[in-house]
């Protein structure tokens, strides 16, 4: 498969990046931490969106490189920011894939990368969706337990469109639970902000807090407010930009 070759080559070639959209604390309006999205430039096709090259990479084992790849890269512009702007709190999360949860001793390797880019374990969130977290529970939960002791985060994405099992939420190292974008995206109908405070109240009472994703309006950020909800994220603020233009804004906040 050509584009499997080209993923392979492009791995030795660095032919990726991250993107990088904030998340911002809807109390005080600062950039609290940041999302890291990977993207892919085709020597020949120019950019390959992840929903493409992601299920690709998942199949072909070559998501372990990548996702290693992505852990180091995120991690070290992270340290680079908390200097540049003087703000040891800032987050960056990562996406996880299944297959990443499958490393042996993934816990520990994360703690060397964390080492080597003077990051504290507690800035470095993972994000998993909610259906890789309870398809994989019982195989998981040496490595969630050992990200636990590390104080290794994890952020459950796309909430609200799998299935969770409530009694297994509160067991592991969650922080956040991100809302799916599609219950944002229609919040102005009234039972998609049903679901949403429902969805609020839910991670409040166990002790988690909630990112709203998918923010696009003000309409939207208004009702969020109103439930109370304690981060968003979404082209409302920004939409995914390289680091030079995440730079510009903890600038500007700072
Ligand atoms: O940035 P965009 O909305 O196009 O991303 C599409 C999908 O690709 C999202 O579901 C996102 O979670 C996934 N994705 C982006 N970056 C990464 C990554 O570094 N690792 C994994 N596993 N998935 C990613
Ligand atoms: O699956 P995951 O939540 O990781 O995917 C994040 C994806 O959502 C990224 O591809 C990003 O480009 C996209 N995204 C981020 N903010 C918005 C938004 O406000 N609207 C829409 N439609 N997509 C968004
Ligand atoms: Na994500
Ligand atoms: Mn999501």
């Amino acid at each position: 498969l050509r584009l499997e070759t080209d993923l392979r080559k492009s791995l030795v070639e660095k032919d990726f990046f991250l993107c990088y959209q904030p998340i911002v604390d809807l109390k005080s309006f600062q950039i609290t931490g940041m999302e890291s999205l990977m993207r892919w430039h085709h020597q020949e096709r120019g950019l390959v969106s992840p929903g493409e090259f992601i299920p690709l990479a998942e199949r072909t084992k070559l998501i372990i490189d990548l996702g290693w790849w992505a852990i180091r890269e995120a991690c070290q512009q992270l340290a680079y920011f908390q200097k540049e702007f003087s703000r040891p709190d800032l987050s960056v999360s990562v996406n996880m894939s299944a297959k990443q949860f499958a490393i042996h001793d993934l816990a520990r390797l994360i703690g060397d990368v964390l080492n080597n880019a003077c990051i504290r374990p507690g800035n470095l969130k993972l994000e998993i969706t909610e259906t890789v977290l309870m398809e994989n529970a019982k195989a998981m939960i040496k490595t969630l337990n050992d990200l636990k002791l590390m104080n290794i985060d994890l952020y459950i994405d796309d909430f609200g469109t799998g299935y969770s099992s409530l009694s297994y939420l509160h067991r592991f190292p969650i922080s956040i639970l991100k809302v799916d974008r599609s219950f944002i995206f229609e919040i102005t109908k009234k039972e998609n902000f049903e679901i949403v405070r429902t969805i609020i109240t839910l991670a409040h009472n166990l002790d988690m807090k909630v990112v709203a994703e998918g923010i696009e309006t003000s309409e939207q950020l208004k009702l969020l407010m109103q439930l109370g909800c304690d981060f968003g994220q979404g082209n409302l603020f920004s939409v995914p930009v390289r680091n030079h233009e995440i730079a510009k804004m903890l600038s500007k906040s700072h």
